[in-house]
C-alpha cells in the first residue's frame, strides 16, 4: 500500500485511454451522465460567479478544473451515504439530481432560501440529499463525518461516509484528530484531501507537500491511503469504489489525495494575478477533467465533438432559464427578505433563556 500514497494511480492516459489495473468497469451510460454533471456544474459556476460580478449576491466561489473530484466519488458511492463537503463540491448536489434552483436561492439568499440568509453563500446544507451543512470553518466536516461514520456503525447500518478537505485546511488540528480516531474505531469513512495546489494564495508546498505527499501522512496514522489523478474522472470513481467497499466490508477508512488544480481565483474576493502567473494554469499537466473525459468517449466512438456542443448550449439554456427563475424570487438586493425577527428562530430546538433575552432586548 505504501507505494500507493507515494505514486499517482492514474486510468485515463494522456490520449485519453482507460489502462491499467485501476481502470473501472463502467456503463457507458454512467460516463455520460458523469460528464453531463461536470458540465453542468461549471456552466452553473461561471453564472453564479457572474452574479456577484453584477451584485446579485455578496459571494461566490468555483471549482473550475476540479469537477471529477465530487462528481466521480458522488457515482462511486451509494446516494444514501453521507456527503461531509468543503465549499468546493457543489457538484455532489448535482450529481445527486438536488434542484439546481435551490442552489442559486441559496446564493442568493432570496425568500425561496431555506437557510433564509444565514449562510454564507455556497454554504448548502440538504439532508435530503445526504450533504451535510458546509461550515466556512475550515475542517470541521474531518471530524464530524468520522463520527457519523462510527456512529453508523455502531447502529449496524450499512451507509458509510465521506468528507472532503483542501489541502491547506490539512494544518488544522482537525484533520489530524479525524485520523486518530478513524484509524482507532475503523470508521466506515472515505476522507478526501483535495490538493488543488493552492489555499488562497499560499501554494502547496506551505502546507507541507513539497515535504511529502499529502496522502503520505495518512501511512503514520496506519491508513490505506492513496494519491490519485484527481482531474482522471475514471481514476476518482475506481479509488472511491475501492474505498468504499473496504468500509463498508468493515475493514476502516482510507485516505485520497486528489492531485488537481484551482484554475481560477479561490473565491470572487481573491485575485490570484497578485501571486501566482497568469499561464500557470494553462501549463498544469493534468489537463481538464471535462475535456479528458469528452476524449475518452470519443475515442470509444460513443460520443462526438458535435453532440458535446449541442449538450453544451443545451446546458447553457437550462441554467439561464433556472437563473431567470431564481431572480424573479429575488436577489441580495432585490426581491422579499425573511423578518429580522427570524434570526433567533432555529437557534435551539427550545428557546434558551439567553436567546429569548436578546430578542426582547431588540424588541422583537
Ligand atoms: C479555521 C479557518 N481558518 C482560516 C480560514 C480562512 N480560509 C478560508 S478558505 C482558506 C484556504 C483553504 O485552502 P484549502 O484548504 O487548500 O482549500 P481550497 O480553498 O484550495 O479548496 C482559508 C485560509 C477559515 N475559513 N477557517
Amino acid at each position: 500500500m505504501r507505494d500507493l500514497a507515494y505514486g499517482l494511480v492514474r486510468v485515463l492516459d494522456d490520449s485519453g485511454v482507460a489502462v491499467g489495473p485501476w481502470a473501472p468497469k463502467l456503463d457507458l451510460a454512467v460516463l455520460k451522465r458523469g460528464l453531463r454533471v461536470m458540465m453542468m456544474t461549471r456552466v452553473y459556476d461561471d453564472c453564479m460567479f457572474r452574479a456577484q460580478r453584477q451584485g446579485k449576491t455578496s459571494f461566490y466561489m468555483k471549482c473550475t478544473g476540479e469537477e471529477a473530484v465530487a462528481t466521480a466519488a458522488a457515482f462511486a458511492l451509494d446516494d444514501s451515504d453521507m456527503l461531509f463537503p468543503s465549499y468546493r463540491q457543489q457538484a455532489l448536489l448535482l450529481a445527486r439530481n438536488w434542484p439546481m434552483l435551490d442552489m442559486m436561492n441559496q446564493i442568493y439568499s432570496n425568500a425561496g432560501d431555506r437557510l433564509k440568509g444565514r449562510q454564507l453563500p455556497v454554504c448548502y446544507s440538504s439532508k435530503a440529499a445526504g450533504f451535510f451543512s458546509i461550515s466556512a470553518n475550515l475542517a470541521t466536516q474531518f471530524p464530524q463525518a468520522v463520527g457519523w461514520a462510527m456512529a453508523s456503525a455502531i447502529s449496524g447500518d450499512t451507509r458509510i461516509a465521506a468528507a472532503w478537505i483542501g489541502e491547506g485546511a490539512t494544518a488544522e488540528g482537525d484533520f489530524h484528530h479525524a485520523l486518530t480516531f478513524a484509524a482507532t474505531y475503523r470508521a466506515p469513512v472515505i476522507l478526501n484531501i483535495v490538493n488543488n495546489q493552492w489555499a488562497i494564495s499560499s501554494f502547496q508546498g506551505i502546507a507541507g507537500g513539497d515535504e511529502a505527499p499529502f496522502a503520505a501522512r495518512g501511512i503514520g496514522y496506519g491508513l490505506p491511503s492513496l494519491r490519485i489523478d484527481g482531474n482522471d474522472f475514471l481514476a476518482v470513481y475506481a479509488a472511491t469504489q475501492w474505498a468504499a467497499e473496504r468500509a463498508r466490508s468493515n475493514l476502516g477508512a482510507t485516505l485520497i489525495e486528489h492531485f488537481t488544480y484551482r484554475r481560477e481565483a479561490h473565491s470572487t474576493s481573491d485575485d490570484p494575478s497578485r501571486y501566482r502567473a497568469a499561464d500557470e494554469k494553462d501549463k498544469w499537466p493534468l489537463g481538464d477533467p471535462i475535456e479528458r473525459l469528452k476524449q475518452h468517449l470519443i475515442g470509444r466512438g460513443s460520443w462526438t465533438e458535435a453532440e458535446h456542443a449541442v449538450l453544451q448550449e443545451a446546458i447553457e439554456r437550462e441554467v439561464k432559464a433556472l437563473q431567470r427563475e431564481a431572480e424573479a424570487i429575488g436577489t441580495l438586493h432585490t426581491g422579499e427578505k425573511p423578518g429580522r425577527a427570524t434570526m433567533f428562530e432555529d437557534v435551539y430546538k427550545d428557546e434558551d433563556w439567553r436567546m429569548r433575552k436578546q430578542r426582547q432586548l431588540f424588541g422583537y
